[in-house]
């Protein structure tokens, strides 16, 4: 079957005046959003395959043992929608159990999900492909879909832990209100550990974090007309465990200033710039997010060593 593609066009992303109004504020700060232009799409893509970054072959490790489980509580013949249509891995493993009859991959990037939504219809011809380019964190905005079928949702890599606590619960509450009362969804969740592990995930010895994390000056150099020295910059990662968060940041070897615009920004000595958050959760701290989304907690699995969770939520009512 062809697949479907619905341009629910991103609001074109306001590279310049979002990276601006981010290094007024203090301290600096840059989305991480930002990250996942060509390089960083790529740069990304090898992180996941990295010794120390233990999340996706957890998940997809998870996703693969317990696939007769969770298409128990996910049922077959769903509207399955996925949010992020990040890895083709596990989105495969995910179809394989659940064969569901519609898919619905929600992504933000049009080359991307155009690419990985031909490919899935080609190997799954019987299910209806509808591919949806948004950004969902804005808005969940979805086409015509089968009112009979029931809903589930797929939301994995930990995306979620991008997200500011408060910030999650929304996000999740609109997810809630698109699978509607009884509608179940299935989500990728870090959890809490050692510091040293979680350390070693972002600091990996390769180095691909730190060229992930850098890259971003580079494209900002490149798309908002800046002259950042990516040389005078280096990557920090680490653990803020009151916050139960790792915290990425660029930091600025010396004293300099950075022309964006027209517009020249101080940096001090040591100065950082706060690149990105990704909150980790224990098993009970997310079924308490989850609860105040209006989610019930119905099911989880996890690996042998803890590292990563997988959960089943249920829209309440
Ligand atoms: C895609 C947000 C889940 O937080 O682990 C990987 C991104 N950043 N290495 C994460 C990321 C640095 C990743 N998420």
């Amino acid at each position: 079957m062809p697949y479907a593609f619905h341009d629910y066009h991103p609001p074109a992303e306001d590279l310049l005046g979002e990276v601006l109004g981010g290094l007024a504020r203090r301290p600096k700060r840059l989305s991480p959003k930002f990250f996942y232009d060509r390089r960083g799409s790529q740069l990304f893509d090898a992180i996941t395959r990295l010794p120390e970054y233990y999340p996706t072959r957890t998940e997809i490790g998870i996703l693969q043992q317990r696939g007769e489980a969770i298409a128990v509580h996910l049922g077959h013949d769903s509207v399955l929608i996925e949010l992020g249509s990040g890895s083709p891995q596990k989105i495969r493993v995910l179809l394989d159990s659940l064969r569901p009859a519609v898919y619905v991959p929600v992504d933000i990037s049009g080359e991307h999900l155009r690419d990985s939504a031909s490919h899935i219809a080609r190997d799954y011809p019987d299910m209806q492909v509808e591919a949806v380019c948004a950004d969902y964190s804005a808005s969940l905005q979805l086409p015509d879909l089968p009112q009979q079928a029931a809903r589930a949702a797929f939301f994995p890599g930990s995306s979620i832990g991008n997200f500011e606590p408060q910030a999650a619960v929304s996000l999740l509450r609109d997810v809630g209100e698109v699978l509607g009362p009884g509608g179940a969804m299935l989500i990728g969740v870090d959890l809490k550990k050692d510091r040293q592990k979680l350390e070693a995930a972002y600091n990996d010895t390769r180095l691909l974090t730190a060229a992930f994390n850098l890259n971003l000056l580079t494209r900002i150099n490149r798309e908002a007309g800046a002259d950042f020295d990516v040389s005078r910059f280096a990557h920090r990662a680490f653990y803020n465990e009151a916050e139960g968060r790792i915290e990425m940041h660029l930091v600025s070897s010396c004293a300099q200033q950075v022309c964006i615009d027209g517009q020249h920004i101080g940096f001090g000595a040591g100065e950082t710039i706060h690149t990105e958050n990704s909150y980790k959760y224990s098993v009970e701290e997310f079924r308490e997010l989850g609860a105040e989304a209006g989610f019930e907690a119905e099911q989880f699995w996890t690996d042998p060593e803890q590292l990563f969770s997988v959960h089943c939520l249920r829209v309440a009512g």
